[in-house]
């Protein structure tokens, strides 16, 4: 694992500081309680130069996060959106991914979050595919999680909260130890629900299905971006309630997020799906096509730095 690429400038509450500078106090509240709430985004090459993907739905999204933990979002995603553009000009990035954080700062100890200050950052890097070139090509190895998924009325999987990922973290370990490149997250009743950092698909017999939200899932933006390129290439998509089996039985079953992009699966629990398919190939190329600017129908989701 290559350690993380540096650049010049971190955006922290309104100002570019150094990287090296960007510091919190070891008793910030989100440390010890995981009150923050986060975002994942891509700026890509494009013909008409670096363009962040989606970047409004994703300060949206960052506001909804921190409704949820009763912060009051001291800047509006209109703001958030101008800070990023801003922060990847001034690190002269071509490409980069985007990780806004807003957290619980320093001031009080206790679980109560609401007396301590929200910081908000946010930090750019370049970032190659999250499961490497290789899996995007070749398709990776899954397997179901021992660990369930966060549960709707425990840790609500809806929202991009940093105490979340524990859970994401404890599937992923165990996933590596035994030998696959990532995990399937299942729900207390059984069903599936995504990877420890990306929304799941499956096909079959031309069918395009992924889990409701409602079965305890990021609402993902890659996901999204999917349904609405595969309903363009023709192809049926629906939403519905996956068990183990209609993994194992799938013709094509693919991961997407924005870290991650577009991965097919090759396995899910030494039950061979098989070579990356023509849906999961076609969804890919499509989706490639748009964030790199070269698809002018979706134009409207770049926002150029
Ligand atoms: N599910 C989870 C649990 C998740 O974390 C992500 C994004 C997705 C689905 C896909 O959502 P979207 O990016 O809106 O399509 N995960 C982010 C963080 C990954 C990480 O390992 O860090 C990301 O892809 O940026």
């Amino acid at each position: 694992m290559p350690a993380l690429e540096t650049v010049d400038k971190i955006w922290m509450d309104g100002e570019l500081v150094d990287w090296d500078d960007a510091k919190v106090h070891v008793l910030s509240h989100a440390l010890h309680y995981g009150s923050g709430v986060f975002e994942g985004i891509r700026c890509y090459e494009t013909p008409s130069g670096p363009a962040v993907f989606r970047l409004t739905e994703h300060m949206q999204r960052l506001g909804r996060s921190a409704k949820m933990l009763r912060m009051d979002a001291p800047y509006s995603p209109e703001q958030l959106v101008e800070a990023t553009l801003e922060l990847i000009r001034a690190n002269k990035l071509p490409s980069c991914y985007i990780r806004p954080l807003m957290m619980r700062g320093y001031g009080v100890m206790g679980l109560d979050p609401l007396p301590a200050p929200v910081q908000t950052t946010i930090a750019v890097w370049p970032w190659e595919s999250y499961l490497g070139e290789e899996a995007l090509k070749s398709g990776v190895d899954a397997g179901i999680s021992s660990w369930r998924q966060r549960a709707n009325n425990s840790m609500p999987p809806q929202i991009k909260a940093t105490g979340n990922y524990l859970n994401s973290s404890f599937a992923r370990m165990e996933a590596n130890d035994h030998g696959y490149a990532e995990a399937i997250l299942l729900n207390e009743a059984g069903y599936v629900c995504e990877g420890t950092g990306e929304n799941i698909f499956v096909v079959r017999d031309e069918l395009i299905m992924t889990p409701p939200v409602s079965d305890g899932i990021l609402d993902g933006i890659t996901r999204d971006t999917i349904v609405a390129l595969a309903e363009d290439l023709g192809m049926d998509v629906i939403e519905a309630s996956l068990t183990r089996t209609d993994l194992y039985a799938a013709d094509e079953v693919f991961f997407c997020g924005t870290a991650a992009e577009v991965v097919p699966i090759r396995s899910v629990d030494h039950r061979a799906i098989g070579e990356p398919g023509p849906v999961t190939l076609a969804l890919q190329e499509a989706y490639f096509n748009v964030v790199r600017g070269r698809d002018d129908e979706y134009d409207y989701w770049l926002e150029r730095v």
